[in-house]
């Protein structure tokens, strides 16, 4: 007998089939699995609806501060898991889709993933906006809505192929349409002098609207609002033209504003040169801060107190002119003096930087930038002459004016975003500790001697919502059963485990539960690859953008020395092992996609060759996105994190694998650092050189060829690669990418190759005590709840923006 469904289920039931019938405009009998998975939406959405009002109203009443994050990527993934948990309706929503027939696993599948975002940066972004309703701030995060967001990823025959992602196709139940919340956008054009004020007469105008979706936090505590623009033509058509036959002519001015939201650039950790992206970036950034200055002084009457009620953080320097836009707003149409007005931006903006990759710090042609924005540029050079007066003032040398300058002078002259950014915002901080301190005497130093109070470190977190509730309801019933729910609402609560991680019958099911979620995933890799897996064998994970200093090479090197050991001595005791690697490569990166394809040759020669007897097997996941995470994360025993120290800026996935108990191999690089430190020594995989010894080597000049011909398993892995052992069809495939290891291996493969398959090795020894394996793994989950996006808010908002969370 199924147990009989609580009245509020019934009617949960009762009202999403009133709205598949009234708003969906279907009967029951008629409904598609589509329709039901929209009435669903929308009847969860009334009631999160009414929480939203409510969370509005309170912030009005209090008079409360506001945090906007501005950011151009947000990876969001699926919505519907994550708005029934958090609003608590998980069983009742189980049992009222039961009382149809339905089953709400199957239909959370049917949502497309909101992929507007690349990476960590964009996800980080996601977490950070449920977080921000968790702790109940007011909140509103800004940013593009995006017809086309990330790509979605093909392999064929190995290599990667990049196809739309059309994530709108079906309509997008979460979101309000606000064309009543619009702004006009300019570019181009020329300043006029009045008098003394100054007039912007832009060239070009587009007009910005706003589409709302609700961000509910944990427990339904508070609602808050993810802002996206999309654009317009002021003139949808140009009827003359139209009528005079010119029929596309009649649309240019359409078709322009379309292409400014149609794409998110797919460059991670690397700058997108085109000057749509400086459109892109002003547009959203221009839009934000319209509607932000509009809001403050409709609550607030006076633009003077916006420090106060107003804090903007500048996710990355993609909304960096945000400086020298609210600058033209405070000066130009508000007529604060200058330096009244610098000193009201830089109390209200403050500036995250996330990678220290020269190639990747954005800076802009000039002609280009004055081009489009001829205003701003002029308030840079007054920002750029009070900053180089101050140094001036304390004595800094030419060498350190050329590097605070906001102009870049070595070669074409470029606008440096990171410097504006940094200049404009009263906080600037590293998303780890290595990172903060690496940005002090690195990239920022000169900067930082001038301004030593900017600079702080705020360590990224993840919501432990999705990425430990939802994606692994079964280790979190375990860890109840355990200790209790206090976790539930203080991830830093599951260290009650640590005492609890020798016992035994725990250890056994922690255990259970990652067998049944490995069979699982591999159930489903079987469907996407065809590849079958053993879930008894150790599933190693490296999934993650594909990039140089990621080091997937590595870890493929490494594969190829394993299968070579494990054919000339298959009388070891060896580990069977599952290599899952995933990621996607920016489309215009060669050797990442060559990476990609070398992953599936070795994959394809490893899995088909009878005398690794399944000891190996290598799967490369296509298209991997957030659903994928939360489907491979739960099921992985040991992560990988092994980028070239002083390179990851902090790693996020990192603390998701290790809140589910994956062990971590990795560097000392990024938030790893601070991993290991609290999970304890004995139970973190740590080899390979340090940001410090990796910089030491680069000085005193870095020989790879040496270290290669005096590794006998590296050079017999790279010459099995470079001779076209894995690509016989095209032997000389992998030359290329082999010479570069001997030439110069930028980001060190060689060097870390003996250390790391050492510590691959030790990773075996381990695995070959189950116990002591379990032991370590529940220490992990006991003691990364500080890695809780939640703990990194709380400290954003008290030290950054002024903030009290409640
Ligand atoms: O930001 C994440 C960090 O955890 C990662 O270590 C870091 O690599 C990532 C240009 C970026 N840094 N920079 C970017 C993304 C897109 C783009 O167009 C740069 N992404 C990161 C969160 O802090």
């Amino acid at each position: 007998m199924p147990p009989t469904p609580d009245p509020k289920a019934e009617a949960l039931a009762a009202r999403i089939a009133d709205v598949l019938r009234h708003r969906v405009g279907k009967d029951e009998r008629s409904a598609k699995r589509h329709d039901w998975f929209t009435a669903a939406v929308l009847a969860l959405r009334d009631d999160v609806i009414d929480r939203w009002m409510e969370s509005t109203q309170r912030t009005h009443a209090a008079g409360a501060k506001r945090v906007y994050y501005l950011s151009l990527e947000f990876l969001i993934g699926r919505l519907l898991r994550d708005a029934i948990s958090n609003m608590g309706m998980l069983r009742e929503m189980e049992q009222a889709l039961r009382l149809h027939g339905i089953d709400l696993g199957d239909l959370a599948e049917l949502e497309p993933d909101a992929a507007l975002g690349n990476g960590g940066l964009g996800r980080l972004a996601a977490c950070f906006m449920e977080s921000l309703a968790s702790l109940d701030i007011p909140a509103y995060g800004y940013g593009i809505r995006y017809v086309n967001g990330m790509f979605r990823q093909r392999i064929d025959d190995g290599w990667q192929v990049e196809l739309p992602e059309t994530w709108l196709a079906h309509g997008n139940p979460w979101e309000f349409d606000r064309r009543e919340s619009c702004y006009r956008i300019g570019y181009g054009g020329e300043v006029i002098a009045n008098g003394d004020a100054v007039e912007w007469r832009p060239s070009e105008l587009v007009e910005a609207s706003a589409f709302d979706t609700p961000v509910v936090g944990w427990r339904g505590r508070r609602v808050n609002t993810l802002r996206l623009w999309t654009a317009h033509a002021l003139d949808p058509i140009r009827l003359d033209a139209f009528n005079a036959g010119d029929h596309f002519g009649a649309l240019a001015d359409q078709l322009r504003a379309d292409s400014l939201v149609r794409v998110l650039y797919p460059a991670d950790s690397s700058p997108a040169g085109q000057e749509l992206r400086l459109r892109q970036e002003y547009f959203f950034t221009a839009a934000s801060l319209q509607d932000i200055v509009r809001r403050h002084i409709q609550y607030h009457g006076d633009v003077r107190s916006l420090a106060q009620k107003v804090a903007i953080q500048l996710n990355d320097t993609h909304p960096a002119v945000a400086v020298a836009e609210l600058m033209r707003l405070l000066v130009d149409d508000h007529g604060l003096e200058f330096d009244e007005a610098f000193a009201l931006t830089q109390g209200t903006i403050a500036y995250t930087n996330h990678t220290l990759l020269p190639e990747a710090l954005e800076s802009w042609p000039l002609p280009l930038f004055e081009r489009l924005l001829p205003r701003h540029m002029q308030i840079i050079y007054a920002i750029n002459s009070r900053i180089l007066r101050d140094a001036r003032r304390q004595g800094m040398s030419d060498a350190d004016a050329a590097a605070i300058s906001l102009i870049d002078e070595h070669g074409e002259r470029r606008v440096r975003m990171a410097n504006l950014a940094f200049a404009g915002a009263h906080s600037v901080n590293g998303v780890a500790a290595l990172h903060t301190d690496l940005m002090k005497s690195t990239v920022f130093s000169a900067l930082h001697r001038l301004y030593p109070a900017r600079i702080n470190n705020k360590t990224n977190g993840v919501t432990p919502r999705r990425w430990l509730q939802q994606c692994n309801p079964a280790l979190t019933g375990i860890i109840r059963d355990a200790i209790g729910d206090a976790f539930l609402d203080d991830a830093e609560a599951l260290s009650a485990l640590n005492a609890l991680a020798g016992d035994a019958a725990l250890g056994e099911r922690v255990a259970e539960v990652k067998r049944a979620n490995k069979v699982a995933l591999a159930a489903h890799l079987k469907e996407l690859t065809g590849i079958r897996l053993n879930p008894d064998a150790l599933f190693d994970v490296q999934i993650k953008r594909i990039h140089e200093y990621k080091r997937q090479l590595l870890n493929l090197v490494e594969t190829v020395a394993l299968y070579d050991q494990i054919r000339s001595h298959p009388e070891r005791d060896w580990v069977p092992r599952v290599k899952i690697f995933g990621g996607k490569a920016a489309s215009s990166y060669h050797n990442a996609k060559l990476i990609i394809k070398l992953a599936g040759d070795i994959a394809r020669r490893i899995n088909s060759d009878p005398s690794v007897g399944g000891l190996l097997k290598v799967v490369f996941v296509p298209n991997y996105n957030v659903s994928l995470a939360e489907r491979i994360i739960p099921a992985a025993d040991l992560s990988e994190q092994i980028s070239t120290a002083g390179m990851e800026a902090s790693g996020t996935g990192n603390m998701k694998f290790a809140l589910n108990g994956a062990l971590t191999i990795g560097t000392l690089d990024g938030a790893n650092v601070e991993i290991k430190d609290r999970v304890g020594d004995e139970h973190i995989v740590i080899f390979g050189l340090t940001a410090d010894e990796v910089a030491q080597r680069r000085a005193e000049g870095y020989n790879p060829r040496a270290i290669i011909e005096g590794s006998r398993e590296l050079q017999q892995a790279v010459e099995a690669i470079a001779s076209g052992v894995f690509s016989p069809d095209d032997p000389g495939r992998y030359r290329g990418l082999m010479d570069g290891l001997y030439a110069h291996d930028w980001f060190m493969v060689a060097a870390d190759f003996d250390s790391y398959a050492a510590a691959q090795r030790a990773v075996d020894a381990r695995w070959h005590d189950p116990a002591g394996w379990r032991r370590s793994a529940i220490h992990n989950i006991a003691n990364v709840g500080w890695f809780s996006s939640d703990r990194t808010i709380g400290e954003y908002a008290r030290d950054i923006w002024q903030v009290t969370p409640t």
